[in-house]
Formats: structure tokens, C-alpha cells, sequence
């Protein structure tokens, strides 16, 4: 492809990413699996900027609440935001003006729920988690999922707000009914979180690519694709074109990749490159991936300019370190 001299790539902030050293040793583990106190606190990061978003997660963490209530908390904010246009109230429709939201959790015991398509409900995470710890299966979709919902006693909200609307009215006017992926914006969140006692977790949430046909699912609820966590490794997120990160089973591959020895920012840039690898000569799409280890490094990669990722480090120093980018 002709874009493929890829890369500004630096590393900012305290957040030491290691060449080619193994990520867990094997007191790491044994420590992790006895349940003691980690040394080195607690982690929490998330996609792109959401400060409020990384806030609430690291308030749960630093109170000594789990990884899991941490991301779950943590998203929930930014599904709350009828500001944020990707997800959850407010979150853009689809062509025919419904507004569907994709959702996933994923604790260190490999457990997980999603739910797809959700119409109705603002907190599709929290939905999601009662998939995972109410019911025997994973994922539940559509109708299906807003009528679990309601039985779980959420309540039913209006998820298209009065901008949300109007701007799909207005592209309507001019569209070929060509989806809109959120370029500009800063969209779908996926958190990782990493607790006192070691355990990791991952949530992540979405309203999908803007004005998609009625039905579309992207990679965020898909567990391998838009998260995966693995206790014994690591956890990964993914943000942008979903269809190529399912493609590519994304999330699990980073997990993977750091399994063999790669720092969460490397394979966070190998998942990107091979991507792109399969899109020669596209540019017309956004792909990023956030990753966390079992030590609490953390790394992130995109082919978006300045994308960056918001982290509170194991001594809670918020900031956003890392930045990668397609040079042109
Ligand atoms: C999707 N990955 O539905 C999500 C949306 C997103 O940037 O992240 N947009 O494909």
C-alpha cells in the first residue's frame, strides 16, 4: 500500500513499554493466583480521551473495588453522556433511525455477556454483565436483549436525543446511505482495568458505526474481536472500523501476540500493520487498539493521527501516553 511508511511512534508519560522481555514471570503468576495484594496498585485505561470515563474506573480501583466494577463504572459514564454521539444515549442512529447498542464484558475468570443491537436501554454494558452473570449464555441480541433488559428491571429510555436526530435528518438529505465511521470523533469505549489483587477486566460499548444498516453489528460486542481478556496474559480493546477487527479476530489477537513476548504497544502496532496489510492502499478507515499486561504495562496503537488513550498509571497518575499515527 502506498501509505505503509507508517509511523510516529512515541511513548510519553512513566509508562515503561519493555522490548522483548517476557511479560510474566512465573512469580508474577503464582503471586496472581494466591490472590494477594499487588504491589504495584491498581490500572485503568481506556480508548481515546474520556476523562471522566478513566475518573469513575479509578475511583472504584482506588477504593479496592474489582476490575470488573471498575469497567463496567467506568463505560457507564460515557454511556450516560447524551453528548457523546457513539455510545449510549445520544449515540447515533442507524439508517433508519433506530439506535442500536452493542455491548461486552470480560472478567479474569474468562467469563463474559454481550448483548447486540440493544434498542432502548442506556447501559448496555450492565446489561451485558447480567448476560453473563444471570444467564447461561453469552450473547443476546435484539429483541431478545430489550426484552431481558426490561425483566432485569432496567428501565426503558429514548436513546435518540433531539441532535441526534437532526443530524440524521440532515443525512439523510445528502447521503447514498453510506455508513459514517466516527473519523473526527472520539468514539466507541473499550476499558481495560487491572485491580489490587491482580485480576483484569474489560468492558466495552458502542452505538456502531453511525447511520449502519438496520442490524449491523461491528467488533464491540464481540468477544476475540472488539475485547478479550486472558488472566494469564493480558486484555485488549478496539476502537474503529469493527468489520476489519472482526476480520482479523483483533482483540484476541493482541492477547496473543503479547503471550508470545510482544509489550502491549507492539502488539498493538502488529494488530494495526496487519490490517492495513489487508487493506493496500485504503485510507478511508480508523483502526486502534489499546492493550494492558498481567504487570500492568500498558500500550496502544492507531492508525488515526494523534490518537492517544487515557490512563490512570499503578501510582494514579492520569494522562494519555501514547500517540501513533499513519504518516502521510
Ligand atoms: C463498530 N468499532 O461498531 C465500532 C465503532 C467504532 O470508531 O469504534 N467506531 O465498528
Amino acid at each position: 500500500m502506498h501509505r505503509r511508511k507508517f509511523l510516529k511512534n512515541s511513548t510519553l508519560g512513566s509508562v515503561a513499554i519493555l522490548g522483548t522481555a517476557p511479560l510474566i514471570s512465573c512469580a508474577e503468576t503464582e503471586t496472581k493466583t494466591a490472590g494477594n495484594i499487588r504491589p504495584d496498585g491498581p490500572v485503568a485505561i481506556c480508548t481515546w480521551d474520556f476523562g471522566n470515563a478513566t475518573d469513575k474506573a479509578w475511583s472504584v480501583l482506588r477504593a479496592g473495588g474489582t476490575a470488573l466494577d471498575a469497567a463496567e463504572q467506568g463505560v457507564m459514564v460515557e454511556e450516560a453522556d447524551p453528548e457523546n454521539q457513539t455510545v449510549g444515549l445520544g449515540g447515533r442512529p442507524d439508517r433508519d433511525g433506530f439506535v442500536t447498542l452493542d455491548a461486552c464484558i470480560m472478567d479474569s475468570q474468562s467469563n463474559c455477556g454481550a448483548v447486540m443491537g440493544l434498542e432502548g436501554y442506556v447501559h448496555a454494558v450492565s446489561v451485558a454483565r447480567r448476560v453473563m452473570e444471570k444467564t447461561p449464555h453469552v450473547i443476546l441480541v435484539g429483541d431478545g436483549a430489550s426484552q431481558f433488559a426490561s425483566e432485569q428491571g432496567f428501565s426503558r429510555t429514548d436513546l435518540l436525543t433531539a441532535k441526534s436526530r437532526k443530524e440524521w435528518v440532515e443525512w439523510k438529505k445528502t447521503s447514498e446511505y453510506a455508513p459514517v465511521i466516527n473519523i473526527e470523533n472520539h468514539d466507541t469505549i473499550g476499558m481495560l482495568t487491572l485491580d489490587a489483587n491482580g485480576d483484569l477486566a474489560g468492558a466495552c460499548t458502542t452505538s456502531g458505526m453511525a447511520y449502519k444498516l438496520r442490524g449491523r453489528v461491528g467488533d464491540s460486542p464481540v468477544i476475540g474481536a472488539g475485547l478479550y481478556v486472558d488472566p494469564e496474559v493480558g486484555a485488549a480493546t478496539a476502537t474503529g472500523m469493527g468489520e476489519e477487527v472482526v476480520r482479523t479476530v483483533g482483540s484476541f489477537l493482541i492477547v496473543e501476540l503479547m503471550r508470545q513476548g510482544k509489550s502491549p504497544e507492539e502488539a498493538c502496532r502488529e494488530g494495526v500493520l496487519r490490517i492495513m496489510k489487508k487493506n493496500a492502499g485504503r485510507t478511508d478507515f480508523q483502526i486502534g487498539f489499546i492493550a494492558l499486561n498481567t504487570l500492568g504495562e500498558t500500550g496502544g496503537y492507531c492508525i488515526q493521527p494523534g490518537f492517544s488513550y487515557r490512563q490512570y498509571d499503578s501510582k494514579g497518575h492520569r494522562n494519555t501516553p501514547v500517540e501513533s499515527y499513519l504518516k502521510s
